[in-house]
C-alpha cells in the first residue's frame, strides 16, 4: 500500500503531494487504540477533480429536500434549482390525497444579468407572493445561492417582511454554494435555520409511550418507509425524522420526543446537540444499514427506555425478520465471499455500508468520505484537537442555552451512567476508521485520477460512490453500485433492505459481462502482424 500511495503522490506538484499525502491514511497493523489521524473538511485544491458538491446542495438539496410541506424558493440562477429537483431520489409519502407535497414542482427566482447588475430582491418578493397565491402553503423558505452571496441581497429581510406581510412561516438559508469548502457547511446552516425557525413551536404530545426523532435518515430509495415499519411494529412512536419522509409539521414538534436516535452523524448532530442543550432529550448513534447493526440499533433504543415490555416485543420483532434475511443472506454469501468492495461516499454511507458488505463476506479494501470531518473518521474523541480553520469559523455557531419553559431534563446524568454501563453509549460515534482491517486504505475527498490509480492497483470486485464517478468506474471493467441514489434500487435499509442489497450485489459481482469491457480486438488484434522486411 505504501508504495501505491508513493506512485498516486508522485505525479502531484510537492505542495499538493504534502497537502494529499495527509488525506491519503494508511491503516497499519499495530495497536488497535491508535487511529491514524487524516486530513479532512479542508479545501480541495483547484483544478483536482473532486466529488465534493457545494455548500447550497448541502442545505437545501439535502437537509431541507426531502421535507414536503414546505415551498423552498431558489433564489439564484435556473440551473441551481434544477440540478436539486427530485435528483437525490428522496421519496414522500402523504397522508392523504389532498395533504400537501411540494417536492414535485421546481421554485426559482430564475435570477437573469439584469437580476444581477440591479439586485434581485424585488423579484424574490414577487416569488414568494405569487408562491403564495397559487399553492398557500403553511411555510416557505428561501434559499441563496453563489450570486446572491455576491451581489448581496438580503433575503433574510426579505423574509421578515414577506413573514409579516402574509402571516405564514417564511425564513431564509445564506447558503451560497461558495460557503466552506464542501455540502457539510450546508448541512450545518441548514441546522441552524430550522432550529432557530421551526423545532419548539408546537408542543402537542403526539404517539405512544416511546417517543423518538429519527435524525439523519433521508429516505433514499424508501428506506425510511422500511423504517418506519419497523419501529411501528416495536411500538415505538416516531415523532418526527430529520428529514426523510417529513413535514415541517414534525420539525414543530420534535423537541417533545424523548430520544434523538441518530443515523448520519456527519449531516445533523448539530440539531441533536442543540436539542438536548436546550430541550434536555439525550441523542444517541444508531445504524439501521445492515441487518445485524438494525437489530443492535433497536435493542439500543429499547434498553434507553428501560422498559421490559419494550425490550421483549423488540425481539420478538427481531426474531421474526431476521429469519428470511438470514436465508437470504447465505446465499448471497456463497456467491461473493472474499470479494473485494471500495466505498467512496458522502459523509457516512462509506461506514455504515461496511456492515452490508461484511454480513456478504466481502472485505472493504478501501474507503473515504467526500467531505467528513476528522471526527466521522476517528471518532468524536478527537473533537476536542481539530482545529478550526476560516472556512468553518465563517459558519455560524448558535448559541444554545436551556429553554426556562420547555427543558425537560429525560434521564438524569446518573441515570445516563447506568444504561452507559449495559454498553449502550450516549453522545458518542467512534468514526470509520476503527471498523476497517489493517492493510486498508481511508481516503478522504478522492479524485477522479486517484479512483482510477486505485482499481488499477487493487482492482476491486465492485466500487460504490456517485453519479460523475459511475461510468469512469464502469468503463474501467468494474460492477458499480451509486450509494447516493442506489441507481434505480433500494430501499437498503433495515430487514427488507439488507436483502435487496444481497441480492443486486451478488448479481452485479457475479456477472460477466464486466469482462466483455474490453473490445475483442483490444486483446487480441487480428488486424496485428509483422512485415517481413522485403
Ligand atoms: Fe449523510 Fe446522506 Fe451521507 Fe449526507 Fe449526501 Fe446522501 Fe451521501 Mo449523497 S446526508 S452524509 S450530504 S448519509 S446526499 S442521504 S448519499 S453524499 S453519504
Ligand atoms: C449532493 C447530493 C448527492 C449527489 C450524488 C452523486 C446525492 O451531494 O448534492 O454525486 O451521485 O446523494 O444525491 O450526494
Amino acid at each position: 500500500l505504501h508504495k501505491i500511495k508513493s506512485e498516486i503522490l508522485e505525479k502531484y506538484p510537492t505542495k499538493v503531494a504534502r497537502k494529499r499525502a495527509k488525506q491519503i491514511v494508511i491503516n497499519e497493523p499495530g495497536d488497535s487504540n491508535t487511529i491514524p489521524e487524516i486530513g479532512a473538511n479542508i479545501r480541495t485544491v483547484p483544478g483536482i477533480l473532486t466529488q465534493r458538491g457545494c455548500c447550497y446542495a448541502g442545505c437545501k438539496g439535502v437537509i431541507l429536500g426531502p421535507t414536503r410541506d414546505v415551498i423552498n424558493i431558489v433564489h439564484g440562477p435556473v440551473g441551481c434549482s434544477f440540478y436539486a429537483w427530485l435528483t437525490r431520489r428522496n421519496q414522500t409519502s402523504t397522508p392523504s390525497d389532498d395533504a400537501p407535497n411540494y417536492m414535485t414542482y421546481c421554485f426559482t427566482t430564475d435570477m437573469q444579468d439584469e437580476n444581477i447588475v440591479f439586485g434581485g430582491e424585488k423579484k424574490l418578493k414577487q416569488a414568494i407572493q405569487e408562491a403564495f397565491d397559487i399553492f398557500h402553503p403553511e411555510t416557505i423558505s428561501v434559499f441563496s445561492t453563489c450570486p446572491v452571496g455576491l451581489i448581496g441581497d438580503d433575503i433574510h429581510s426579505v423574509c421578515r417582511e414577506m413573514k409579516e406581510k402574509l402571516g405564514i412561516n417564511i425564513f431564509g438559508f445564506s447558503c451560497e454554494g461558495y460557503k466552506g469548502v464542501s455540502q457539510s457547511a450546508g448541512h450545518h446552516i441548514a441546522n441552524n435555520g430550522i432550529f432557530k425557525n421551526v423545532v419548539g413551536l408546537d408542543d402537542t404530545i403526539k404517539g405512544g409511550k416511546f417517543r423518538i426523532n429519527l435524525l439523519g435518515e433521508y429516505n433514499i430509495g424508501g428506506d425510511a418507509f422500511e423504517i418506519e415499519r419497523i419501529l411501528d411494529a416495536c411500538g415505538i412512536s416516531l415523532i418526527s425524522t430529520f428529514s426523510g419522509n417529513s413535514t415541517i409539521e414534525q420539525f414543530a414538534n420534535s423537541h417533545t420526543a424523548d430520544l434523538n436516535a441518530v443515523m448520519c452523524h456527519r449531516s445533523i448532530t448539530y440539531m441533536a446537540e442543540m436539542m438536548e442543550e436546550k430541550y434536555g432529550m439525550p441523542w444517541m448513534k444508531i445504524n439501521f444499514i445492515g441487518a445485524e447493526a438494525t437489530a443492535k440499533s433497536l435493542r439500543k433504543i429499547a434498553q434507553y427506555f428501560e422498559d421490559e415490555e419494550l425490550m421483549a416485543r423488540v425481539e420478538e420483532v427481531i426474531a421474526t425478520e431476521i429469519t428470511p434475511v438470514k436465508e437470504e443472506m447465505e446465499k448471497a454469501r456463497a456467491l461473493c465471499e472474499g470479494k473485494l468492495a471500495m466505498l467512496f461516499v458522502g459523509g457516512s454511507r462509506a461506514h455504515h455500508y461496511q456492515e452490508l458488505f461484511a454480513e456478504l463476506g466481502m472485505r472493504t479494501v478501501s474507503a473515504g468520505y467526500e467531505f467528513g470531518h476528522r471526527d466521522d473518521y476517528e471518532g468524536r474523541r478527537v473533537l476536542p484537537s481539530i482545529k478550526v480553520d476560516a472556512d468553518s469559523r465563517n459558519i455560524e455557531e448558535l448559541s444554545v442555552t436551556k429553554d426556562p419553559e420547555k427543558y425537560r431534563q429525560r434521564k438524569s446524568e446518573e441515570e445516563l451512567a447506568k444504561i452507559e454501563a449495559k454498553g449502550v453509549e450516549f453522545r458518542e460515534y467512534g468514526g470509520l476508521i476503527q471498523d476497517m482491517k489493517n492493510n486498508t486504505f481511508v481516503i478522504d475527498d478522492i479524485s477522479q485520477y486517484e479512483t482510477e490509480k486505485l482499481i488499477e492497483a487493487l482492482k476491486p470486485d465492485i466500487f460504490c460512490a456517485g453519479i460523475k464517478e459511475k461510468y469512469v468506474i464502469q468503463k474501467s471493467g468494474v460492477p458499480m453500485k451509486q450509494l447516493h441514489s442506489y441507481d434505480y434500487g433500494g430501499p437498503y435499509a433495515g430487514f427488507k433492505g439488507a436483502v435487496n442489497f444481497y441480492r443486486d450485489i451478488s448479481r452485479m459481482t457475479n456477472s460477466k459481462v464486466w469482462s466483455y469491457v474490453k473490445a475483442p480486438w483490444e486483446k487480441e488484434p487480428e488486424l496485428a502482424a509483422t512485415y517481413a522486411l522485403g
